[in-house]
């Protein structure tokens, strides 16, 4: 059997505390390393000096290899912080407003894509099969390959790909367009990433299509297609029914019990949509007076990419609008926003998605949206409560039964809050059973399964 190497810019390392980040996507990949042998590499989170020289660090945790690599500051600055996070994720989200290209950032990211090849390189074997994930790595196949490296490489892209008038923005688009050819499989999310893709190679004249989903640049063949990602839902339904048992959240809910809880749980990021969530509860509160004082918006939101100045102005901008609504509509022993700007645990957060009335999941764009799939699967079967979810996310595609609201109008957003809280017992099981049903089948191992079928027969 082919070993599996997954590589990615960050691996999935228990933290100080020993305990493993609950994601189901590591949790998928986890399992399809223990089954396949192989290994995950990719940055270790530490910073090395300049001058000293690029390692693989090998680890064995819980029965999986890691292969670590220390990166420097000024690669960080250029690759991570820089090409990746501050002209890659804007691009890909649609807001070219806020790229800040620079040459230093292009070739630090190549520097680096091309670091991690040779360090990859020396430790494959012929019958590896590569994954690749996000788009921190998208140049890596073309720089294996250039290696001499002749294995099956597939890239599963974890955010949207852009339309080919945004992604052109991109002063070397065609560049890294290119690259994506020398892998065998292309993932998307959704249909309409695949075409906004198919459009830019159009576009750039790269390759023709061979056969539905399949496009032959120069004499390589890179199939592409769509896999939209999952969760892990049974894991989660049953974290969901503990947690709404456990003592914690038992003590802890006395607080907020007797609310209509609408709950919004994203990390702190501008395509989120964060503060046009809290601006719309904030109308729900002005339109529907009669709900001051009843409901509240529990919004969680750990900080991310603290570095970057856009990501500081985002932070200030929510705080500032958490303090207007507050003051506006709360009362002595009543506040409407519970702002909590740190992370929370999984089996807690399960338990509070289950508590909660609505999930309100707005960003302005996604690639997919995990946090609509986990509250839908920490619902009560017999009580389940309404997801808000925005148009603009991989997931509106796949969950249609969800209130799907445009984040851009305010005057919607609160309408549907309303409409969700008066809604139906009968109705909201209907909704809830149609999400659960497509979410039991394909849930996360279902997807990781779908990717390695496809890139094994590429
Ligand atoms: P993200 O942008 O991180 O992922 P998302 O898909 O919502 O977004 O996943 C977030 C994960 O982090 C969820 O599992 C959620 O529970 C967890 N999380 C969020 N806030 C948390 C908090 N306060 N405390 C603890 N956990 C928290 C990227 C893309 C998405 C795509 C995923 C997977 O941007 O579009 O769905 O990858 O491909």
């Amino acid at each position: 059997m082919s070993r599996l190497i997954v590589v990615s810019n960050r691996v999935p390392l228990p933290d100080e505390h020993g305990s493993a980040p609950a994601g189901g996507v590591a949790i998928a990949l986890k399992a399809a390393l223990k089954q396949k042998k192989g290994f995950w590499m990719g940055w270790s989170g530490k910073v090395k000096s300049e001058a000293a020289p690029a390692a693989l660090i090998p680890r064995e945790i819980d029965g999986i290899s890691y292969q670590l690599v220390d990166l420097s500051q000024k690669d960080l600055d250029e690759y991570y912080h820089g090409f990746a996070n501050r002209v890659l994720w804007p691009i890909f989200h649609g807001r070219p407003d806020l790229a800040e290209y620079t040459e230093a950032r292009r070739s630090g990211y190549y520097h680096v894509n091309q670091m991690f090849a040779g360090l990859l390189k020396s430790l494959l074997r012929e019958d590896d099969v590569i994954w690749v994930n996000d788009y921190h790595l998208i140049p890596l196949a073309e720089e294996l390959r250039q290696a001499g490296v002749r294995n099956r490489i597939g890239f599963f892209l974890h955010i949207p790909w852009p339309p080919a008038d945004i992604l052109s923005t991109v002063p070397m688009y065609a560049t890294l367009l290119c690259g994506l050819s020398a892998y065998d499989l292309v993932g998307f999310h959704t249909d309409y990433d695949l075409s906004n893709f198919n459009e830019c190679l159009e576009r750039e004249q790269q390759g023709e299509t061979v056969e539905q989903r399949s496009r032959a640049v120069d004499e390589n063949k890179s199939r592409c297609a769509v896999f939209p990602i999952s969760i892990d839902t049974a894991n989660f339904e049953s974290l969901a029914e503990q947690a709404a048992r456990g003592e914690r959240l038992q003590k802890a809910y006395p607080r907020i019990a007797g609310y209509d809880i609408a709950i919004g749980v994203d990390r702190l990021d501008y395509s989120k949509g964060i503060e046009k969530r809290i601006g719309a509860f904030g109308a729900f509160l002005r339109r529907y007076c009669q709900r001051v004082d009843k409901t509240l918006l529990l919004q969680i939101t750990p900080k991310s990419r603290g570095v970057i100045p856009a990501y500081l102005a985002i932070q200030k901008e929510i705080a500032e609008l958490v303090g207007r609504v507050n003051g506006e509509f709360g009362t002595i022993d009543w506040v409407p926003v519970h702002y909590i700007h740190k992370p929370v645990r999984h089996s807690e957060l399960a338990g509070l998605y289950r508590k909660a009335r609505i999930g309100l999941v707005t960003p302005l764009r996604d690639g997919m949206n995990l946090v609509a799939k986990e509250y839908v699967a920490a619902q009560d079967p017999l009580d389940p409560g309404v997801l808000i979810l925005s148009r603009f996310c991989g997931a509106a595609r796949e969950m249609k039964s969800a209130m799907q609201v445009n984040p851009y109008d305010t005057e919607e957003m609160a309408r549907t809050i309303e409409e969700a809280l008066i809604m139906r017992l009968e109705d909201r099981i209907e909704r809830w059973n149609a999400m659960m049903t497509t979410l039991r089948t394909h849930d996360v191992h279902h997807w990781c399964d779908e990717f390695l079928r496809s890139l094994n027969e590429s």
